[in-house]
């Protein structure tokens, strides 16, 4: 983790070359477009041309913010009260350059107990439906224990073997050095590798920019896989 004190919210769509130390975004959002909702594991998804990235986490862990700070938008993810509520897959096309999967949020407590893993399939099936997912953003509460959910997910991007970033949310709830703490723990907890996870506040702007440089870099490398793919086929052609 890498704690930015120069994220600077307010910093992005300044005109380029305005001064050398103001950070340059690594993602401007010139488009965006909500493309539609994916309600069935075998319903309607956007025809897989693009490079498409998912957004996954618990319900209410903060996702709809998240991606909202990401994309630099008030609410072009709802932001809501009744927690458990978004039972589909929303689709946006971000600058034609990647579609990005808003998943339905998955193990909330209160209706946890009926609705054991209901989530389950329609995020599997969108999951092997989507020969152009390069990634998973997967989120986790600064302030919560990694429930089953979380696991059973993880366990499941591991084996579809979709790399995953992942965020943990809210961290502005917390003191700077109880945040480094549980995140720590959480890594320790999943074992999944501190350096690559992202200390994000939809409050403060806190790893915003190293989000969308995680996410350019992701692109970019499958994009670079794609090529090398096409470069052997014609090879072994020749
Ligand atoms: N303090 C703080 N609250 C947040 C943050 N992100 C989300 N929230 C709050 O957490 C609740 C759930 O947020 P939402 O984005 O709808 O979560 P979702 O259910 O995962 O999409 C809302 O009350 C948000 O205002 C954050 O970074 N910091
Ligand atoms: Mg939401």
């Amino acid at each position: 983790m890498s704690a930015r004190d120069d994220a600077r919210p307010g910093s992005a769509g300044a005109p380029a070359g305005r001064g050398a130390e103001t950070p340059r975004d690594p993602l401007v959002i010139r488009h965006l477009e909500f493309l539609g909702p994916m309600a069935t594991a075998g319903g309607w998804r956007p025809e897989p041309s693009l490079p498409e990235v998912a957004f996954a986490g618990r319900s209410n862990v903060g996702k709809s913010s998240l991606i909202n700070t990401l994309v630099r938008r008030k609410a072009a993810a709802r932001v809501s009260r009744t927690p458990g509520r978004t039972r589909e897959i929303n689709f946006f096309d971000v600058n034609h350059q990647f579609v990005l999967a808003d998943l339905p949020g998955y193990g909330y407590a209160r209706i946890a107990k009926e609705r054991k893993a209901e989530w389950r399939p329609l995020i599997e099936g969108y999951l092997r439906r989507s020969p152009k997912l390069v990634g998973i953003v997967q989120l986790l509460d600064v302030r919560r224990d990694p429930t089953d959910d979380d696991r059973q997910m993880l366990d499941l991007l591991a084996e579809l073997q979709v790399p995953a970033i992942v965020c943990v949310t809210k961290v502005d709830k917390l003191s700077r050095a109880q945040a480094a703490a549980q995140v720590a723990a959480i890594a320790r907890d999943l074992a999944l590798d501190p350096e690559q996870m992202i200390a994000f506040s939809s409050e403060t702007g806190e790893g915003r920019d190293e989000l969308a440089e995680a996410l350019v870099s992701l692109l970019a490398a499958a994009t670079a896989r794609d090529r090398d793919d096409a470069a052997a086929t014609e090879d072994g052609a020749a």
